[in-house]
């Protein structure tokens, strides 16, 4: 395993500018996780991999983004990043901030932030404020204050952040030897598709690692991108994707279309349902990390993509533990006995 921060190991393909000062938690270098069973139950004969991206330092791939941005706006002397966030940029930004004694302003949408990463952005010191409205109103708000301000944008419109994003791409070429067949992901703001897609590029004309197909996955009730237009009120289980007006919307609809993929959508219910089939592979993930492969798997059912012979990588953005509620509100509360032998063996033992 490498010890090097992230930039420094893939710092000859990552375009940042010199006054680029390192802050690293020791981000990068996910888990590519075989998932031999899943495979089977969708089909068989195909390798499956989940690249897991919950596993970085705040429990999401904004990590490696974020790594790239806070170190360039320290090298160039900002005081205060700011970001709109459906909850993983937040706890990033607060995080990377923190360990570069940054102040870090973050805007979330009321109500709709899962408690794992509220508590995140608050743990690291951000001054957290809810807007009275969705992720779209609090983006086009910071997008405004740095306009006005000497602060830092570390939304995903900061191109550092799809530089230091571009590694995941780099680190899945690394780990097989060559690009996937298909790599399947969720899509929200639509910076890491955009990033995924710029690293394998890059990759390929360096090393001749080869390119993926990418099948961007959308959850149906936020899907601008599959709609083809804005859409004002969206809403999904998945939250971290609640997204109506994705800020590289285009360039996601330009990665799926150069690459052969595409952009699809999928139910709650479809969503819901892949995050306890991959928990069940030992794999908890948040909801809008299901996404990817639940795209993946619906694909296949309708004969829409034929894996046989194919390696498949799909990215699971967030740790489970970002968002437990969504799980602890659908099960029934745990058995409750008296501390008593005879009453647990009746309890273990009866079916
Ligand atoms: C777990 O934190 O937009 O398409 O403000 O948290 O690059 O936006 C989060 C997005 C997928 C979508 N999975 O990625 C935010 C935010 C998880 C996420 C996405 C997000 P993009």
């Amino acid at each position: 395993m490498s010890t090097q921060p992230l930039l420094h190991r893939y710092r000859s393909f990552l375009d940042l500018p010199s006054h680029t000062q390192i802050v690293t938690l020791s981000e990068g270098n996910t888990p590519l996780i075989p998932m031999p069973r899943l495979a089977e139950q969708l089909g068989g004969k195909f390798e499956l991999y989940v690249k897991y991206e919950g596993l970085n330092p705040t429990g999401s791939f904004k990590d490696r983004g974020m790594t790239a941005a806070i170190s360039e706006a320290v090298g160039r002397g900002a005081k205060t990043v700011i970001c709109a966030s459906t909850g993983n940029t937040a706890a990033s930004a607060a995080a990377y901030a923190a360990r570069a004694g940054l102040r870090a302003v973050v805007l979330i949408p009321q109500g709709k932030v899962a408690a794992g990463k509220l508590a995140g952005a608050v743990a690291y010191g951000a001054q957290v404020i809810q807007i009275e409205g969705s992720f779209d109103d609090a983006l086009h708000l910071v997008v405004e204050i740095c306009q006005r301000h000497p602060i830092a944008l570390v939304n995903s419109l900061n191109p550092y952040r799809l530089e230091g994003q571009k590694t995941a791409a780099f680190e899945i070429c690394d780990a097989l030897g060559e690009a996937p067949d298909w790599l399947c992901l969720p899509v929200g703001n639509a910076g890491n598709i955009t990033s995924y897609w710029m690293g394998f590029r890059q990759y390929d004309q360096v090393n001749q690692s080869g390119l993926p197909h990418v099948l961007g996955v959308q959850a149906s009730g936020a899907a601008p991108l599959v709609l083809g237009h804005a859409v004002d009120h969206p809403e999904t289980v998945a939250t971290a994707i609640r997204i109506g007006r994705p800020a590289r919307g285009e360039q996601a609809l330009q990665a799926a279309e150069e690459s052969g993929g595409r952009i699809i959508a999928v139910s709650d219910e479809q969503i819901l349902a892949m995050q306890k089939t991959l928990a069940c592979e030992g794999v908890w993930v948040e909801p809008a990390s299901a996404a990817g492969l639940a795209g993946f798997a619906s694909e296949v059912a309708a004969g829409r993509i034929q894996p046989k012979g194919k390696r498949i990588v799909a990215i699971c953005t967030g740790h489970g533990l970002k968002d437990p509620d969504i799980v602890v509100k659908s099960m029934p509360a745990p058995q409750l006995l008296a501390v008593d032998l005879a009453t647990l063996e009746e309890a273990i033992l009866t079916p």
